[in-house]
């Protein structure tokens, strides 16, 4: 059924989020190898993509659609188990969208732009006013409606997040230039030596691929781009570039729409494309004050979370203590006789005793044996660390056995393990 554009109240109840969470996550390197990107493990319990998709849930947006490619089946029963809770009967709608040739002649998504052509019947169907184009592999709590107000108000054919980020990191991304209306007056994609901002030549503002469209407009644009055979069906690499030239398209400020709880210092975004990101911005949620607050009830992050047992620290057989400091630790796991500090602890995991775990990210299922000793580790899921095993001590020995990052992160994945 299509939305009703007549009733009053947010533009997110006429709005449609399309998520774009095909690509490869090739610098988590063997933490993508079985699993997109959006469906990696992130804050203990949730994955990835959960942050995007709870975004658009507490904006009040109720038509949801998830473009999937690369090793998506993880992804997908994730989003199956834990994202179903939408009801057609109250125009309400979450379709889980594979590349899968639907498109006479057409295989698998060329591009994000490709990803959008190969599925405009099924927007088309439902027919919201707006389209929120999303990546399902960030992490940061963001209200879209803001964003789609400034949209309306400034006619724009396209808004596009935006966020100031250093000039060195600025070669990743979208960059623009903006008038004193927040008009994008000049875009290049991924410059490698990227314009700042005026007046700062540290900072250069960033495309977050993040956009607002008005869906009419964006069938349009994608069934143009699609016929242009110098084209290669990308947002940032064609589409964006073509409307800044030949259209109204609009920049909007994050930090007018980013969600902060009172703990919160700072507008919070992050990629975790790499395994050190990644590892950071897991460990630093074990601060005392962290600098992305998950446990602010006006913004929870939806997950689908297994039914378990809450987590148990027990004394082992001789009375060691099990015990976890500025960790945290999700249910299912039984910490027995050992010790944790500054880690996450995935759901179901086995700590035995006399291990010590330090500023490491446990994911799930995984098995820490008596006496290991690990710091600064990433341990994939399942992964079984076989007791008195080192790790965090002997850069070489680590680098050898393990994917050792420059700044000396560990990633163990069981396939590591069995190698040794
Ligand atoms: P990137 O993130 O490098 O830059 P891209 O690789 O196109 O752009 O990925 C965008 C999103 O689309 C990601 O969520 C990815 O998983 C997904 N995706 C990629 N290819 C896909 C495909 N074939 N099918 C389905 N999904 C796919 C973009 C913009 C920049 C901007 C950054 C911000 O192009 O301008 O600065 O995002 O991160
Ligand atoms: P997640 O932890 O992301 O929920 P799993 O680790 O259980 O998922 O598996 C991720 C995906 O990879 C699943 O589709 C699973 O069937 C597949 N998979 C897991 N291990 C392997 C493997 N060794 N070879 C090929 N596919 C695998």
């Amino acid at each position: 059924m299509p939305i009703n554009h007549s009733s009053p109240g947010p533009l997110a109840r006429s709005a449609m989020a399309y998520v774009l969470a095909g690509g490869r996550g090739s610098r988590l390197h063997e933490l993508c190898d079985n699993r997109a990107k959006p469906a990696v493990y992130f804050g203990g319990k949730s994955r990835i993509i959960d942050f995007t998709l709870s975004n658009a849930l507490n904006s009040g947006i109720r038509r949801i659609a998830v473009a999937t490619q690369y090793k998506a089946h993880s992804l997908i029963r994730h989003m199956q188990r834990g994202w179903n809770f939408f009801r057609p009967e109250r125009n309400e709608s979450f379709d889980i969208l594979p590349a899968s040739q639907r498109i006479a002649g057409a295989s698998w998504y060329a591009g994000t732009a490709d990803a959008v052509y190969q599925n405009l019947d099924i927007i088309e169907s439902y027919n919201p006013e707006y389209i929120v184009l999303l990546a399902g592999d960030h992490v940061y709590k963001m209200d879209y409606e803001p964003m789609l107000q400034q949209h309306v108000e400034q006619k724009a054919d396209i808004t596009i997040a935006s966020l100031e980020v250093p000039v060195k990191e600025a070669s990743h991304f979208g960059v623009m230039h903006v008038d004193e209306n927040d008009v994008v007056i000049d875009f290049v994609e991924k410059p490698q030596k990227p314009p700042h901002v005026p007046g700062n030549p540290a900072v250069a503002l960033a495309s977050m691929g993040i956009y607002v469209f008005n869906t009419k407009f964006l069938i349009d644009q994608v069934r143009r781009d699609a016929a242009d055979p110098h084209s290669t069906h990308d947002f940032g690499k064609d589409i964006i570039p073509y409307l800044v030239k030949y259209g109204k398209a609009v920049a909007h400020p994050f930090s007018r729409s980013c969600v902060r709880s009172r703990e919160e210092a700072s507008v919070y975004w992050r990629d975790v494309g790499t395994i050190e990101s990644y590892w950071e911005a897991n460990i630093d949620l074990t601060a005392v004050v962290p600098q992305l607050d998950l446990f602010d009830h006006n913004w929870p992050i939806w997950t689908y979370a297994e039914i378990t047992p809450p987590a148990k620290f027990v004394h082992d057989e001789q009375g060691r203590r099990g015990i976890a400091i500025s960790s945290l630790v999700a249910g299912g796991c039984i910490v027995s006789g050992a010790s944790i500090r500054r880690s996450l602890v995935g759901t179901g995991a086995r700590v035995h005793s006399y291990a010590f775990v330090e500023n490491s990210v446990i994911l799930p299922a995984v098995d820490v044996g008596r006496g290991a000793r690990l710091r600064n580790v990433v341990v994939d899921k399942g992964a079984q660390i076989p007791p008195k095993l080192v790790v965090g001590e002997d850069p070489e020995l680590d680098a050898e056995r393990f994917r050792r990052t420059e700044n000396g992160i560990c990633l163990i994945t069981q396939h590591m393990i069995d190698r040794l």
